[in-house]
């Protein structure tokens, strides 16, 4: 494999970014102590309306704060931690993941050496005559992996509830080498998506990529997709989308 000094797989583009590991730079996140915090995807850069961010723990770290207009999605990608919510305590391992709805109080403390946290948050749109959701804790091994559109070696596990309350989903995709995604997609969602395992060959717009575990990919509104799965070994990704709300 090539690693030339001066050259990166990463591409920021109007309608998408492919951020690989090998350019990720840590910065500092308001509230947390102690960690590694790698803000993927932003606002920042122009045009997505989410954030997507990775946060490595140590034993000494914390993560103190409180959600405000905001929803936040924790998945914990390894490792395992602690997260206190108003009283509660929820005890979180790999799989595990928890959605905040705005005006939550959170503490994340308690983790081994090396936990990985996947967040992403959003301004919460709440909509006329729904409920706004309360506080959701689950583990990706409870949630059965269903065929996508009838293709039994692409499978979807549906993370949070299909209900109009909810204007976030997140899903985990998981294919078998050489399937794809049955069409190229053009939709009004936008995505936000981190390669759990395997590898294989995206299309972001017109261009192909080699992607592999670690690499983020952050897809606007309208980006043409598609995903073949490639190698020995199935291929997973996480990815956020902005689901349930009029488009204007
Ligand atoms: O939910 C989705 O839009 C999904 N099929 N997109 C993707 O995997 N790029
Ligand atoms: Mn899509």
């Amino acid at each position: 494999m090539s690693d030339l000094f001066g050259s990166t797989r990463t591409v920021i583009k109007r309608n998408y970014a492919l951020i690989t590991p090998d350019g990720f730079v840590p910065s500092v996140l308001p509230g947390w102590k102690n960690v590694v915090a790698i803000i993927n995807i932003a606002p920042v850069m122009n045009r997505p309306r989410f954030a997507q961010i990775q946060i490595t723990l140590d034993v000494n770290s914390t993560g103190t704060g409180n959600t405000g207009a905001l929803e936040h999605f924790y998945y914990v990608i390894s490792g395992d931690c602690t997260a206190q919510l108003s009283g509660k305590q929820h005890e979180l391992t790999a799989g595990s993941y928890l959605f905040l709805p705005p005006k939550t109080n959170f503490k994340f403390s308690g983790a081994s050496q090396g936990t990985k946290l996947l967040v992403f948050q959003k301004k919460f749109e709440p909509l006329a005559g729904e409920k706004i959701p309360g506080v959701l804790c689950g583990h990706a091994d409870a949630i059965k992996g269903n065929p996508f559109l009838g293709n039994d070696d692409a499978r979807l596990q549906v993370l949070l509830p299909d209900q109009p309350a909810f204007d976030m989903a997140v899903n985990i995709f998981t294919y078998q080498p050489g399937a794809t995604l049955p069409f190229v997609e053009t939709h009004i969602m936008e995505h936000g998506l981190l390669m759990l395992k395997g590898q294989g060959v995206y299309r972001l717009d017109a261009d192909h990529y080699p992607v592999t575990a670690g690499d983020v990919i952050w897809m606007a509104s309208y980006c043409p997709q598609w995903f073949m799965a490639m190698g020995k070994t199935p291929a997973s990704y996480i990815y956020y989308k902005d689901v349930n709300r009029a488009p204007m």
